[in-house]
Order: C-alpha cells, then sequence, then structure tokens
C-alpha cells in the first residue's frame, strides 16, 4: 500500500491514551500545531510529486513515560519538569501519522507485550509470529524492555529499531566489545545497534540520524505584528525550575541585566510558598505552553543561566523574534568533567548551553559570551539592546523540514538488509581479492572526490557521488574536519575510503597497513608511516580524534538549513 498523506490530525489524538499529564501535554501540543502541520503536509505533498513510498506499519513505544520504568516526567510536567523529550514525542508522532504511516502507541508494559505478540504469562521467549511491524520508535527504556521480553527474536528484530535518544550516542560507545575493552561501557551504550538507528533532538554528531523536532513558523503579517509589539527593555529567563537561580555567579550578570532590562522569568512556584527568585524578578510561574510563546513575542532578550542543557525554547525564542544570550562554557562541559553528562554514550565536548544555536545560528540571533568577562557581558547586552533582529527558523525545525528528513529516513535508511560483511582481520584489502573496479575516488589537491567514471550504486542513499575524502588535523574529528570545508561528515560513506589504495591517492606513505578495531580508524600515524583500516563496520565514526592520527574522514554536501540531507537526497 502507498502512504497516503493524511489531512486530519484528530485520529491521531484517539491513538494517544490518557491519565497521564504528559500525554495532555503531547496532545495539547499537537492540537495547538495542527494548522501548521496540515500546511506543511501539503506543501511536502506537492513536492514530492507522488514518490510518497509504501505505507509502514509503526509501532511507537514511549519507555520513559511507562510506570516499570518509573516514569519520573509525568508528575512533574506541571512543576517546571522537562518538557523537551514530550514536545519532540508529540512531534514525532504528529509527523509520521501526516506521512500516512499506520501507527501503534505504547506507554506500559503490557501494551507493548500485546502488540508485540509476547505470549501471555511467558517471559523472555521468542515470539510465536512474525513481528507485524516494520519499524519501532521507542527510547533506551523501551529498548531494554523490549529485549527483556522478546528473547531470541530481540536480536532478530532489533534492526527496525529507532531509538529516540536526546543527546545521542558515538559509535565507541555502542559497540560492546569494544566499549567494554576501552573504557566506553556506559549505563546506556552497549547494544551494537547502527549508530544510524540512534535519533538525536539536535544534529549533534552525524554518526546518528537526526530527528529533531519543530517550533511555530510565523507568516508576513504575524512576523510584523510581532516586530511592532516588543518591548525593547524586556528579558525573560531560560528556565523553569527554581534551582537555576542558584547557578554559581548570576548575582554579577544579573545586576548589569537588571541596569538595562527588565526580567520577567516562568519558574515554577507553589502558591503557598514564596517564589524563589530574586525581588526584582518578574515571576509568571510556569506558563502553559502556548502562553510562554506569547509572552516570547514581546520579548527582547532570553538569557540562559548555563542549564538546561540543549532544550528546545532557545529556539522558540528565536523564531519569535527574540535575542538569546548564553554563557560560553570554557572549559567544554562534558561526560568527563560534568555531572549531568557522566555516564552518557558521548564524548561530545559541549561550548556552551546550547551549541546548535552557537554554531548553526550565532550572530545577530544568538550571543555566546563569557560570563565571568563583566565587560564582555555588558558590551553584549548593550550592542543587544541597539540590534534589531527578525524572527528566525531554521528549516529543519519547520514542520515541513522535519517532514521531509523522516520521509527520507523511511524511505531510505534499512539496516536489516546491510551491505558488507566486516572486511578480514589480515592487513589485506578487501578490493585486493575481489575482481579489479576502477577506482571510486580521484585526487583533486588537496581531497579525494567521486571519480566521474565510477559506477554509482543508483539503491545507495545517500548517492556516493556528494562523496569527498579529506584527512583530519591531529586535534580534529571527522565531524569538525567537514565542518571546516562547509561539509558535513556521512558515516555511511567511511566504507568507501577504508581501503589501502586511498591512502596511496592521498600521497600517504605507508610503511605498513593493518586492519585494527579502532573508531578513529582509517586513519594514518604520520611521523612512523603507519596506516590503520577499520575492522568492524559497526566503528565507522564521525566522532572522536586523537593527536596520533590523522584521520581519513567522508564528508559530504547538505542542504541549506536541512543538514541531515545531501543536495540530492530526496
Ligand atoms: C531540556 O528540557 P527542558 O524541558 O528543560 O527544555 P526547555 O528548553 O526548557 O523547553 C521545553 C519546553 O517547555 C516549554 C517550551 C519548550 O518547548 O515551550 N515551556 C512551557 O511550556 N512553559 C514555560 O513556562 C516555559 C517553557 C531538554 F529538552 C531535555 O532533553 C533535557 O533533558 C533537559 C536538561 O538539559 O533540558
Amino acid at each position: 500500500v502507498q502512504a497516503a498523506f493524511r489531512s486530519d490530525l484528530a485520529p491521531l489524538l484517539e491513538l494517544v491514551g490518557t491519565g497521564k499529564e504528559s500525554l495532555s501535554f503531547m496532545k495539547k501540543r499537537i492540537r495547538h500545531l495542527a494548522q501548521q502541520w496540515l500546511r506543511a503536509a501539503r506543501r511536502l505533498e506537492q513536492k514530492l510529486k507522488g514518490r510518497q513510498g509504501d505505507q509502514k506499519h509503526i509501532l511507537i513505544h514511549i519507555g520513559f513515560l511507562t510506570e516499570e520504568s518509573g516514569d519520573v516526567f509525568s508528575p512533574r510536567v506541571l512543576k517546571g519538569g522537562p518538557l523537551g523529550e514530550m514536545v519532540q514525542w508529540a512531534d514525532i508522532l504528529a509527523a509520521l501519522f501526516l506521512l500516512g504511516h499506520s501507527l501503534k502507541v505504547t506507554v506500559s508494559l503490557k501494551e507493548l507485550q500485546s502488540n508485540l505478540g509476547v505470549p501471555p504469562g511467558r517471559g523472555n521467549c521468542p515470539l510465536t509470529n512474525p513481528l507485524p511491524f516494520d519499524l519501532i520508535y521507542t527510547d533506551y527504556h523501551g529498548l531494554q524492555q523490549m529485549k527483556q521480553h522478546m528473547g531470541l527474536s530481540f536480536k532478530k528484530y532489533r534492526c527496525r529499531v529507532r531509538v529516540i535518544d536526546t543527546f545521542g550516542t558515538e559509535p565507541a560507545y555502542n559497540h560492546e566489545e569494544y566499549a567494554t575493552l576501552r573504557g566506553f561501557r556506559t549505563n546506556w551504550g552497549y547494544w551494537n545497534l547502527h549508530p544510524s538507528q540512534f535519533m538525536t533532538m539536535f544534529p549533534h554528531t552525524p554518526d546518528n540520524s537526526f530527528m529533531g523536532f519543530v517550533s511555530e513558523e510565523l507568516n508576513q503579517t504575524e512576523r510584523q505584528r510581532i516586530k511592532s509589539n516588543k518591548v525593547s527593555s524586556m528579558a525573560v529567563v531560560y528556565g523553569k525550575e527554581a534551582s537555576i537561580w542558584k547557578l554559581q555567579g548570576k548575582e554579577k550578570f544579573l545586576s548589569i541585566l537588571n541596569k538595562y532590562m527588565e526580567i520577567h522569568g516562568t519558574v515554577y512556584y507553589e502558591t503557598q510558598r514564596p517564589p524563589e527568585v530574586p525581588a526584582f524578578v518578574k515571576n509568571h510561574g510556569l506558563l502553559p505552553q502556548h502562553e510562554f510563546q506569547q509572552l516570547l513575542r514581546k520579548a527582547k532578550l532570553f538569557i540562559g543561566f548555563g542549564f538546561p542543557y540543549e532544550g528546545p525554547a532557545p529556539l522558540e525564542a528565536i523564531a519569535n523574534g527574540c535575542v538569546f544570550l548564553q554563557a560560553r562554557f570554557n572549559p567544554p562541559h562534558s561526560s568527563l568533567n560534568h555531572e549531568f553528562f557522566r555516564g552518557k554514550p558521548t564524548s561530545r565536548e559541549v561550548s556552551s548551553q546550547h551549541p546548535y544555536a552557537e554554531d548553526f545560528i550565532g550572530k545577530p540571533h544568538v550571543w555566546t559570551v563569557d560570563y565571568n568577562n563583566s565587560e564582555e557581558f555588558e558590551a553584549a547586552i548593550k550592542t543587544i539592546l541597539r540590534t534589531q533582529v527578525d524572527p528566525y527558523l531554521p528549516y529543519e525545525y519547520t514542520c515541513e523540514g522535519m517532514l521531509e528528513r523522516i520521509h527520507a529516513y523511511i524511505q531510505h535508511q534499512d539496516f536489516c538488509t546491510m551491505p558488507s560483511p566486516p572486511p578480514p582481520a589480515k592487513a589485506q584489502s578487501p578490493a585486493m581479492q575481489s575482481p579489479p573496479s576502477p577506482l571510486a575516488l580521484s585526487p583533486n589537491a588537496t581531497h579525494l572526490v567521486w571519480s566521474p567514471s565510477a559506477r554509482r550504486d543508483p539503491r545507495a542513499w545517500p548517492p556516493a557521488d556528494s562523496l569527498q575524502v579529506w584527512l583530519s588535523e591531529g586535534q580534529h574529528a571527522c565531524t569538525e574536519t567537514c565542518r571546516r570545508r562547509g561539509l558535513v561528515c556521512e558515516p555511511t560513506f567511511f566504507r568507501f575510503l577504508n581501503k589501502k589504495e586511498v591512502f596511496l591517492q592521498l600521497s600517504i606513505t605507508c610503511d605498513s597497513t593493518e586492519y585494527e578495531m579502532n573508531h578513529l580508524y582509517p586513519a594514518v600515524a604520520e611521523n612512523v608511516h603507519e596506516c590503520y583500516l577499520q575492522k568492524e563496520p559497526l566503528l565507522f565514526s564521525c566522532a572522536g580524534h586523537n593527536t596520533k592520527y590523522r584521520r581519513l574522514c567522508p564528508c559530504r554536501d547538505y542542504r541549506e538549513g536541512q543538514v541531515a540531507l545531501c543536495r540530492d537526497c530526496l
């Protein structure tokens, strides 16, 4: 059956259960954004010109909302607890539904078991019938539950799973044996999934798929109205919990800010107890989401104190015409030095409260400054007060952008029929054993590009001819190496460059070449002329660097405002 775009979101609301504050929040959000979603779906439908692909049977199991995993989120929805995850799940539901797929939504272990077809009363046994779903969207909690209740069937079907994973999972942490051997083992990682099966909230590392969420888009009239209604002296503080007012060193910059602006907050408080915010702050209390947006429409500045990390609110603020001012982290926060990230399966260095805002948006919308430097902080505020900014929303965070991306993933990502088996353990390139084929890559002074004469597999996605091979500097990961060339690292292309002759083509002298398991390979240790190829395809990784090596990096182009897709990727 062909998937057909849907034109009504009401039936989706029926699929989402009741009885939890988190579910009500998600439904309210879906209802509120319905018109935006429907307009976006119509635009994408026209763009695809009937190339919609097959309808999939999809199970959406939101593990963190199940009682069995403790469901600590639902009771905090109206008390200033995290909402980012619910924002994202609501948007995933809306997108999958509008794209025309057939959905089942579960938020308890019992519903999960009955939908999977786990025989009642029997623990951990293989399923008796074939799995009735083409795809399962879940999270780490849900993954654990599926593993516990599907027996051997879990291994068989795990290629159909997509794991919504806010902060991302890097390949080194995902590979069980390697993670255990090399100290990358964490509470979450080591599932041996294909790293692209993990889907993140922001495009953190291209090793994972970027899922994202949406923010409201404004039409021309609304943009005009917002611009004329802005109160230029009004600042809103980022954070719904009183704890953010306890963050270190905030007195100094708050008193500076207070010289120039009226400070507003949306911090939760109990009516019996006085709000725990300084007296000069106008605290509105936690607002319903659409009222929070209205507040942002009036404000000039949205200011972060350093927590929460990487949430949706700064994008909403920027989309509503605010400037986002945030702290630079020096040194960057990471799982090595910060409690919040400890145990998360990533080595990513978080350079500010919101690195996406810093790197992908930047000035004039985003100012990332050193809050310990009063002069820098004050100068930023003065400049911000003098600058006019327009509302801005990157395409990838619009409804159309999210629909386009999810559509592409569903049509092209297939982790069940993987291409090449792992290469042999000995230092002998697989290319030497197979009949000689024309080289896919050709030199171009500083890097390699796809040869015009090379065969192109029409089913390969992304299309291989967008590949460029660059050699990293020792201090850079492939993520950074590609970024500096206006490109993005594309892990699916590692297989094209994991070959001995690629070193030759880049004029690298290899006194020896070995296949080993290392997430930094293929790479060269230049001073000793030793070259290394990757033995384990699951360890191909855009993330990671070590001054000892220069890495071979597969880069590709991307669409303006849609980093997940290459120019020819739709
Ligand atoms: C992030 O979670 P948070 O929920 O703390 O993220 P926020 O950026 O604060 O925004 C979540 C939503 O809360 C809404 C706002 C955002 O869409 O519209 N909101 C609201 O409804 N009422 C208000 O008064 C103020 C905001 C992140 F998303 C999580 O993944 C992390 O776990 C967490 C910790 O770093 O931060």
